[in-house]
């Protein structure tokens, strides 16, 4: 098996800038953990697997180093170093695999004055007219005196959607049928300072109205947002704003791969990066773990550290996003 500083293609590159040497070095040390200790390695527990609708190809370990990379480039707000080190990283993972990117800039206008910030738009392609969007974030709130490196927060869905983008690409390439799939990598989700409508989802509010104004919204069969979806105790929100019958389906879905437990059985709603298409009545389904740690401690914290996290976490969750994107696709 290849040692490599990154997994997947980026191994392959040279000359990285010096942070995402520092941090590749501790994804290094990680992996090769990974590899030498079996209860680590083995594989994922998921039931989705072997239940009655198999996808295979997603995979839970692969899901949990891209979170350990992500984890190791720091705290990571938009504007920073940081930020810029891990897109590049997930650059050259899409492009590597021949996955298409777009970089969406935009400057948001915060209240600690004007800061740069893009949005990554990898799209796979299909040929039905329709899209299917998997979103989520990967810049996390800056908060000042504690180091919070986010992986479970804005590092967990920056890991899943690159396996996702790797599952799909494969699975799609062949034939391109169905719904276009866009993995879409939001900056700024984090409030700058207190969380308002102003000052929060910069990036969802940007290319939510950039497709108003061009007529794409109508195109949109779904989007789904994935948030904090790594916590290895794992249990999910029914989301109030999301879409009803989103909801519903995810719902039945999760039953129907083992996990009737999964959402907890009251709503709460969770303002995150679907609103912004929610308002302009695009389907939406937002799928967040809103109970982290004891008494949600965890949550914007110092201990949102990748021990918190699981292989079988990501799995779960990836492959109750494949198989609904299957059933939207029909
Ligand atoms: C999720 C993770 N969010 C921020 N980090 C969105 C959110 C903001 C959820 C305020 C609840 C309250
Ligand atoms: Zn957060």
């Amino acid at each position: 098996m290849q040692l490599s500083i990154f997994p997947g293609n980026a191994a392959r590159r040279s000359a990285p800038w010096l942070r995402e040497l520092l941090a590749g070095a501790a994804g290094t040390l990680a992996f090769t953990l990974a590899l030498v200790l079996p209860l680590y390695a083995a594989p994922p527990s998921n039931p989705a697997r072997s239940a009655s609708h198999p996808v295979p190809g997603l995979n839970g370990e692969r899901a949990m180093v891209f979170a350990r990379s992500a984890a190791s480039f720091g705290p990571r707000p938009s504007g920073s170093p940081a930020i810029e080190g891990l897109r590049r990283f997930i650059l050259r993972e899409l492009r590597g695999n021949g996955i298409p990117v777009e970089e969406q800039r935009f400057t948001a206008r915060t209240p600690a004055g004007d800061v740069p910030m893009v949005n990554l738009i990898a799209r796979i392609p299909g040929n039905s007219g329709q899209r299917i969007l998997l979103t989520g974030h990967y810049d996390t709130k800056r908060i000042q005196g504690i180091q919070f490196v986010g992986a479970n927060d804005g590092g967990s869905s920056t890991a899943l959607l690159l396996e996702l983008a790797t599952v799909l690409s494969k699975r799609k390439g062949a034939t391109g049928s169905g719904p276009e799939i866009w993995i879409v990598f939001f900056d700024g989700e984090e409030a700058v300072g207190d969380w308002s409508e102003t000052d929060s989802l910069y990036g969802s509010r940007h290319l939510a109205s950039q497709m108003e104004r061009e007529g794409r919204l109508r195109s949109i069969r779904a989007l789904i947002n994935l948030d904090m979806i790594g916590d290895r105790d794992l249990n999910l929100v029914l989301e109030y704003n999301s879409t009803a019958a989103l909801r519903n389906l995810a719902v039945e879905v999760a039953a129907a791969q083992g996990h009737p437990d999964l959402f907890d059985r009251h709503l709460s709603a969770i303002e995150d990066d679907h609103i912004p298409f929610a308002k302009l009545n695009v389907p939406v389904l937002n799928l967040i773990d809103f109970s982290y740690g004891p008494r949600h401690a965890w949550w914007h914290s110092e201990a949102d550290t990748i021990d918190k996290l699981s292989p079988a976490s990501f799995g779960i969750v990836g492959n109750l996003v494949l198989e609904i994107v299957d059933r939207l696709s029909r």
